[in-house]
């Protein structure tokens, strides 16, 4: 399919003729599949229920929107369930069946998402830095300099003239929002625009659930566990929550402990169902996080990200609590170098208060 015609760079994005030809191009190819990254974040899951509804707005075309791993913060459920996003577990697909393949706010090989790398991929869309030149890709849209896939989605669904209902625009504007901290974190002003476009077109009830929603109490234990365990590096401040139920608990304090005065850099680890879950975090807009994360894992797992938020994993790592702990201080030691910092001696977060 994709030697009728040449790949489309992202330089051309994206004026309604360009969006156009894409649409044209899906009709009538078969049934298509829309991959999210592993354990999907709000921008994952938004632009991928956006690109469905282009299709199916464009071209008359259904989709199918997969996951892999596990929605597992109270927000990303509220927002599944509140908004209707019909999504099903990839693990669930019998990847045979479908003729083209789209993936939204991840990359082939990155370790993050469960399409297998084999199978060839027909359409990219991201806002993570390139991994590799995708010019096998039929279409492919990387901006690195957006805060959010979703602002590159509602582009497309705009400059079509396409009508966004209320849940959709809700899911859009909570994606921005949550994924650029309310516009105060790698924002650009694309994602300005779009986040003042689609706030006057979102439901505020659904919104204010979303961000506050009801939790279990294991939610404040796991709380409990990193601020008790968090330790301070000078700069550098690193929390471990061992055995978690839920693998994006690990993201959120690693979000909420950065906000100790004096901290510029969080490196948070949590263990999930065999693999070691890694996030950091920092304040500096220089750092380059998304490199410094794959520098320190190298050789032991993969990585990702951007500037001032990453991840990565480490898959099949042992399930004792000690081993978890001596990973940390290695992981310590080398963020900190790999930062270019002093090493420091830690001191526990608690053993400030009174
Ligand atoms: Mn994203």
């Amino acid at each position: 399919m994709a030697e009728e015609q040449d790949p489309i760079i992202p330089q051309k994005c994206c004026g309604s003729t360009v969006v156009q030809g894409l649409l044209d191009w899906v009709r009538g190819k078969g049934r298509i599949l829309i991959v999210t990254h592993d354990n999907p974040d709000p921008d994952s899951l938004a632009a991928a229920v956006a690109l469905r509804h282009l299709f199916l707005m464009g071209s008359g075309e259904e989709a199918v929107v997969a996951f892999g791993g596990v929605i597992g913060r109270s927000e990303n459920r509220l927002l599944v369930d509140a908004l209707d996003l019909n999504l099903v577990p990839i693990c669930d697909l019998d990847f045979d069946r479908f003729a083209l393949f789209c993936m939204v706010d991840t990359q082939p090989g990155t370790g993050n998402n469960s399409f297998p790398a084999e199978r060839p991929l027909h359409l990219l869309i991201d806002h993570h830095p390139p991994r590799r030149d995708y010019s096998d890709i039929y279409w492919v849209d990387v901006r690195e300099n957006y805060g959010a896939s979703a602002t590159i989605l509602f582009e497309y669904l705009r400059t079509m003239g396409f009508y966004l209902g209320t849940r959709l625009a809700t899911c859009l504007f909570y994606a921005i929002k949550s994924e650029t901290q309310d516009l105060g974190r790698e924002w650009s002003k694309a994602d300005r625009e779009a986040y003042l476009h689609l706030l006057p077109l979102s439901n505020n009830q659904i919104l204010y659930q979303l961000t506050h929603p009801q939790v279990e109490g294991d939610y404040f234990c796991a709380f409990h566990r990193a601020i008790d365990n968090a330790r301070v590096f000078g700069r550098v401040l690193v929390f471990n929550l061992y055995q978690v139920d839920n693998p994006d608990l690990v993201a959120e304090l690693a979000d909420f402990l950065l906000r100790k005065n004096g901290v510029d850099y969080v490196l948070g680890l949590g263990w999930y169902r065999g693999d070691e879950v890694l996030s950091v975090r920092t304040t500096d807009r220089q750092a380059r996080l998304g490199a410094v994360i794959h520098d320190i894992l190298d050789g032991m797992g993969t990585a990702g990200g951007h500037g001032m938020m990453a991840g990565g994993q480490i898959r099949n790592f042992s399930e004792s609590k000690s081993a978890q702990q001596e990973l940390e201080h290695l992981l310590v030691q080398r963020y900190i170098d790999r930062l270019g910092l002093q090493t420091e001696p830690g001191v526990p977060l608690l053993d400030r208060c009174d």
